[in-house]
């Protein structure tokens, strides 16, 4: 992509309203752009992050062999009248009436349209378990949506629902998706853990919050600090017991969120030296509720031995936008951003320090030609503004490589290769610079 024919809106100054860096730095960067109180436009690089996000998300849902679907941003209110909840949900959620004055809503979340879906398909135990996942725009009429897409009124969503028909085989599907997790957050480059939560108004007896440690995290989470920087667990095993086993061991160090933080437990279990007091932000929430919706919703289902059974369930959400500002919150310097590589908007930048000059241009060109047919993708800065703006922006923007090619490149032979995260530095030959860059 050549940044002349691209759209980067950077800004030297943050807005004075935005005090979380992950908010100042998605504008500065021109990711995204707020169009009203919590609701965003993505700009081209922002959409870029998100959907690397999404596609991560998806891959490691469908490795836990979960289903996608993808469901309406608009729902009935009936089906919300009936599992009881329209009411409950109070003003957080957005009401529409459509021309015939029947009530919709813009859905907060999805286990009354998951539940009746699955309650239309599946009419016997033999096709559970099942795991069904969208990822999908949802509202919530947050009272002060505040940090930009930390938490915003419109957000992205990936919730998976299990459906199963008993409670041992729902916790297996609970425990897949808890694995899911963790290895959906090792790969986005995260230091993210899994603390015992309360299910709050989602409901349930077992429930798991994913915290990223960040200082504008909105809760406190405490925690033996030998609980972060556990391996991903990658495929884990099919056997219920021997997966029950591997999510004990991993919630056998202490970590809670403030709502369940239990301080006696917690200065018995962890010793002084390892105990970590920290604000989170929470990137994902997952949650066991059994058979509340199948049965508030009366959906059942034939069982083993003819009669009709409620389905046991649970919810599984990640905050697939929120991720983008909670990336930035724990990946930046005074620079600005600094990506890691999975979801960084480009692979590569490279800054044409003269793109006026025909024989820089063609250097520049003949690199940006030789990584994108080698599968790297780059954006090239060939417009015409002063040096160090181009330099700002490109540290701004925090692409994990960057390369400058400029007039002294065209008589040395050497172009300038740097590291954004070390800010180290190599002059090499073109032919080295695409061998470094294409290695792996
Ligand atoms: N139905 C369940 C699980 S699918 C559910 O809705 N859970 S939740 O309320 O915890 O939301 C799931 C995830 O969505 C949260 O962990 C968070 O990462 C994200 N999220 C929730 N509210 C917001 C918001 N206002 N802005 C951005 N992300 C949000």
């Amino acid at each position: 992509m050549k940044m002349s024919r691209f759209l980067v809106p950077t800004l030297k100054e943050a807005p004075s309203d935005a005090v979380a860096v992950s908010h100042q730095l998605a504008l500065r960067a021109g990711l995204i752009r707020q169009e009203a109180a919590g609701i965003f436009s993505w700009l081209p690089l922002g959409i870029r992050v998100l959907k690397k996000i999404e596609q991560i998300v998806r891959e490691e849902m469908d490795r836990a062999g979960a289903v996608e679907v993808l469901l309406p941003t608009v729902q009935r209110a009936d089906l919300w009248r009936k599992s009881g909840r329209y009411e409950d949900y109070g003003a957080e959620m957005l009401r529409i009436k459509d021309r015939h004055e029947r009530d919709f809503l813009f859905g907060p979340t999805a286990e009354e349209v998951m539940t009746e879906l699955v309650g239309a398909h599946v009419n016997s135990y033999a096709q559970l378990p099942l795991i069904l996942y969208n990822i999908q725009w949802k509202f919530r009429d947050e009272v002060r949506p505040r940090f930009g897409v930390l938490r915003s009124r419109e957000f992205l969503m990936k919730d998976a629902y299990s459906f199963d028909v008993d409670e041992a085989s729902a916790r297996h599907s609970y425990n897949r998706m808890f694995m899911a997790y963790l290895n959906i957050f090792a790969r986005l480059g995260l230091s993210v853990l899994p603390v015992r939560a309360d299910p709050g108004p989602i409901g349930g007896d077992l429930s798991h919050e994913f915290m990223l440690l960040a200082k504008t995290g909105e809760s406190m989470v405490y925690a033996d600090d030998r609980a972060l920087g556990l391996p991903a667990p990658g495929t884990p095993p099919e056997d219920p017991q021997a997966l029950q086993a591997l999510v004990d061991e991993r919630l056998s160090v202490y970590a809670a969120s403030d709502e369940l933080h239990d301080v006696a437990e917690y200065e018995s279990r962890v010793e002084e030296s390892h105990r970590m007091e920290a604000r989170g932000v929470e990137v994902g929430h997952i949650f066991f509720f059994g058979d509340k919706y199948s049965q508030s919703m009366d959906v059942k289902l034939d069982g083993p031995d003819g009669a009709q059974i409620a389905m046991q369930s649970g919810s599984y959400g990640v905050g697939v936008s929120r991720l983008v500002a909670a990336i930035i919150e724990a990946s930046h310097d005074d620079k600005g951003i600094v990506w890691p590589a999975a979801v960084a908007p480009f692979d590569i930048g490279i800054i044409n320090l003269a793109p006026d000059k025909d024989d820089v241009t063609l250097l520049a060109d003949t690199l940006y030609n030789a990584l994108q047919a080698a599968g790297k993708q780059c954006l090239l800065d060939d417009r015409k503004i002063r040096a160090g703006g181009k330099f700002a922006d490109m540290d701004l923007i925090g692409l994990p490589k960057q390369v400058v090619i400029g007039p002294r490149s065209v008589a040395s032979g050497q172009l300038e290769l740097k590291d954004r995260a070390s800010g180290e530095t190599h002059n090499l030959s073109l032919d080295d610079v695409v061998a470094a860059l294409t290695q792996d």
